[in-house]
Parts: structure tokens; C-alpha cells; sequence
């Protein structure tokens, strides 16, 4: 289904993107919000924002008993990130596809991660895991709930 002509109350699913510091300081911005622009979702809010260390373990407060969570938080917080909220049909999976394994050296070539990536820990990209976990995360970033409404001139031409 698409996003164009579609009923107001069907909601289209949305996953939230983190482009992480060590991906902005690489110099990665471009070329990682240029995957999903190319693969056909669609740009709904996009913002260059410090985060606070108390977002960053609401963000992450799943993982808050892993011993590596003060170094996530560290990490997350210690520059800039480019955090995104990109919609189309399926997007959660496929960013997760388009982003690749947790440990880029195990992540496929052609990923994201399996690309422009060496370590678990500096793996330059968040992708939400869940549909409903993509809803959470756009609510707990996006604090005023305002993602832009617009749409591409592409639609027609991404789906039939
Ligand atoms: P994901 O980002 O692929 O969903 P999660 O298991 O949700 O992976 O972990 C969140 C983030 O925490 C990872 O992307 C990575 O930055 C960091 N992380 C996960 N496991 C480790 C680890 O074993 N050492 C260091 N950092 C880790
Ligand atoms: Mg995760």
C-alpha cells in the first residue's frame, strides 16, 4: 500500500535513524543518509544535535545492564549525531538490512556497517528494531512530535 491516496487512518510505518558521532566526524553524513534516499523511503525529519547523556540512556535503557553501556553512553554522547526519521512500508527491516550486523566485521559488504565500519563499538549507525520501537524512539527525539508532511514527486515511480 501506499502512502499516497491512502486513508488518514492508516498509519505508515516509520524507523528512526541515528547517524552516530563517529560517522558525522568520518565525514559519513552524505553517504549514509544517501543509501536509504536511494533505496526509496522517504525523509521525514532530520536533525544535527548533541545528546545529552540522560537522553542517550532513555534511548538506549534497554541495554543498561550490559557491561558496555557506560561506554555506549560515552560513545553516543561524545559528538554531534544526524538523527532521522525515514517512512515507507517495511522500512524498519529493511534499514536494518540496509545498516547490517551489529559487528561490521560481520556485517555484509554492501551494508552500511559492512562497508564503512570495523568495530561494534564505532559502528557509525542506529536503526530502531522494532516498528513499534521506531514509534517510541521518533517520540522520545522528535520532543515536539513534529515530523514534516510532504510527499516525494518519486511515490509514483517507487510504488505501484
Ligand atoms: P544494534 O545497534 O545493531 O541494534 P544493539 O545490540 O541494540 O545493536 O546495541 C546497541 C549498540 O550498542 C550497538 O550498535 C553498538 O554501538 C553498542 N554495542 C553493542 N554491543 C556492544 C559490545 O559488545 N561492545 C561495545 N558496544 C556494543
Ligand atoms: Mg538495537
Amino acid at each position: 500500500a501506499s502512502s499516497v491516496g491512502a486513508p488518514a487512518y492508516l498509519e505508515v510505518e516509520q524507523s528512526y535513524i541515528i547517524i552516530k558521532p563517529d560517522g558525522v566526524q568520518r565525514g559519513l553524513v552524505g553517504e549514509i543518509i544517501s543509501r536509504f534516499e536511494k533505496k526509496g523511503f522517504l525523509l521525514k525529519g532530520l536533525k544535527l544535535f548533541q545528546c545529552p547523556k540522560d537522553l542517550a540512556q532513555e534511548h538506549y535503557k534497554d541495554l543498561k545492564d550490559r557491561p558496555f553501556f557506560p561506554k555506549l553512553i560515552d560513545y553516543i554522547t561524545s559528538g554531534p549525531v544526524v538523527y532521522m526519521a525515514w517512512e515507507g512500508d517495511g522500512v524498519v527491516a529493511s534499514a536494518r538490512k540496509l545498516i547490517g550486523a551489529t559487528n561490521p566485521l560481520q556485517a555484509e559488504p554492501g551494508t552500511i556497517r559492512g562497508d564503512l565500519a570495523v568495530q561494534t563499538g564505532r559502528n557509525g549507525v542506529h536503526g530502531s528494531d522494532s516498528p513499534d520501537n521506531g514509534k517510541r524512539e521518533i517520540a522520545l527525539w522528535f520532543k515536539d512530535g513534529k515530523l514534516c508532511q510532504w510527499e516525494s514527486v518519486q511515490t509514483p515511480w517507487l510504488i505501484e
